[in-house]
């Protein structure tokens, strides 16, 4: 491990690390140092605990009344979730007794955890690398099944290996670099022998796929948020009710029933939504309309996907003056799906076309026809469609890293690539680009790079 590390506190924490609440089990969670963890459980259990080996006990007080029942259940560091001494009481769910048996473990001398402790000295002791440890928190978080199994990925370390994989390439990179910058006869022919250039051009390849999938995954643990935007009375608040499956949205034939935003967390083939259903855009003087007018456009600015509702009586391409004024008032980048609703008064059957690069879908949000095909189109969109196998969650942090990582490295292929290139400048931007990958997984580089230098060239030389 790197040294940049420090070493935990030997203090010892000690925390409920069940939810809060009634239930059938509780469990009161122990770390520290390995005297203070073994004067703590024979306090609580009245016994000398063997690792690893359930233990079912009475739980005592300090006059040795009992507290509850259990089992207790003792690790030794380092092979435990922190990498330090642990002890955990599996009682009864019961907040009172759970809280008289911290109550207990204070007076034996542990002190209240603060939040994400027991994890983060999992971090400080090398059992979790940082994207690992962000993980945790994501799947305790997931509001998915798509979520959680992504997370879990993380957890088990398919993100950072990928990452790794990054890092050990520019490494390489920087090695040859280096050296030949002690050596600066050689320095050039050298980092040109080695093939810099093609194997720096497949190192950023790399990391733009790795944050192509990271993307992915951060919308997987965030949702992607989608608005629905049309004239009114197309359907929009019907459609919303199909999305939520549930009546969230007052549904009337009056126009312009909707004037406040319904927005509702929806799920669609596993990954979570938040769909967002808006006044019908037009030219109102009520003032009350003239207002969720105004959010439905606020609403628009912070989507990651406009459902544009026409109705599928209109005859030519279906999309009228007003539908198309709307469409070009949606910010540029903003992604679409052209929903042609009322398929069943139109006398049309469901589909999907691509038209001039946007999608449209006919279906019916009153008889649901239709609806499957805009959930598929909606994941395609959002790019999740194939987040089942190797999907992984990621972070705004992560994201960020990747991106500086990406412009570190294209600099560095510029300078490269320059009629007489500037090594030290090249070296610098593989240098910032590996700090930069280091950091989403917690591991700073300089210490592993000159082991690398000095284990693969002969100095003496
Ligand atoms: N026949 C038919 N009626 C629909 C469909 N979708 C919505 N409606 C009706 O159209 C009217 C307006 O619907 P609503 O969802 O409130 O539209 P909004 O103003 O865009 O939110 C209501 O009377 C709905 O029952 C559909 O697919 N087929
Ligand atoms: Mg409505």
């Amino acid at each position: 491990m790197s040294a940049a590390r420090p070493t935990p506190p030997p203090d010892t924490i000690v925390a409920i690390a069940t939810p809060p609440g009634r239930g059938g089990i509780g469990i009161v969670r122990v770390s520290g140092n390995a005297a203070s963890v073994a004067s703590i459980a024979r306090g609580v259990a009245g016994i000398a605990l063997t690792p690893r080996e359930a233990a079912f006990v009475t739980f005592r007080g300090e006059r040795g009344e009992p507290i509850d029942q259990g089992l207790a259940l003792a690790f030794a560091a380092p092979a435990s979730y922190t990498g330090e001494a642990v002890v955990e009481f599996h009682g009864h769910g019961s907040p009172a007794a759970l809280r008289l048996v911290v109550a207990r473990c204070l007076a034996l001398g542990a002190r209240i955890a603060e939040p994400g402790e027991f994890t983060k000295r999992a971090f400080l002791n090398g059992k979790l690398d940082l994207a690992q440890a962000e993980a945790v928190a994501d799947l305790i978080d997931a509001a998915s099944a798509t979520a959680a199994r992504a997370a879990a990925r993380s957890l088990a370390g398919a993100f950072s290996r990928e990452v790794q994989g990054i890092v050990d390439a520019v490494i390489e990179l920087r090695t040859v670099t280096e050296a030949s910058l002690d050596f600066p006869d050689e320095d050039l022919e050298f980092v040109r022998a080695s093939d810099a250039a093609h194997k720096l051009a497949r190192v950023r390849s790399d990391a733009a796929r790795l944050l192509a999938r990271a993307a992915t995954g951060a919308r997987l643990a965030t949702g992607l948020v989608v608005v629905l935007v049309g004239q009114p009375n197309v359907g929009k608040s019907s459609l919303m009710n199909r999305l939520a499956r549930d009546d969230v949205a007052i549904v009337t034939d009056v126009p312009g029933t909707t004037r406040d935003l319904v927005e509702r967390a929806v799920e669609i083939g596993g990954i979570p939504l938040t769909a967002i259903d808006t006044a019908g855009l037009r030219d109102s003087d009520d003032t009350v309309e003239r207002i969720g007018i105004e959010r439905a456009w606020a609403a628009v600015e912070r989507a990651d996907l406009a459902l544009v509702l026409v109705d599928a009586r209109e005859s030519g391409d279906g999309v009228t003056g007003a539908d198309r004024a709307i469409l070009a008032r949606l910010p540029a980048a903003l992604p679409r799906i052209v929903v042609h609703n009322k398929t069943d008064l139109a006398g049309r059957a469901g589909g999907t076309e691509l038209r001039g690069g946007v999608a449209h879908v006919w279906l019916s949000a009153l008889d649901g026809r239709g609806v499957g095909a805009l959930e598929r189109e909606v994941l395609a969109i959002a790019g999740v469609e194939s987040a089942g196998e190797d999907a992984f969650v990621a972070r705004e942090r992560h994201l960020a890293a990747l991106r500086a990582a990406g412009a570190h490295l294209a600099a560095a292929a510029a300078h490269l690539a320059a009629p007489s290139p500037p090594l030290e400048l090249y070296a610098e931007e593989l240098r910032e680009a590996q700090n930069a990958l280091a950091s989403i997984t917690g591991a700073f580089g300089a210490d592993d790079l000159l082991g690398v230098i000095f284990s693969r060239f002969c100095i003496g030389k």
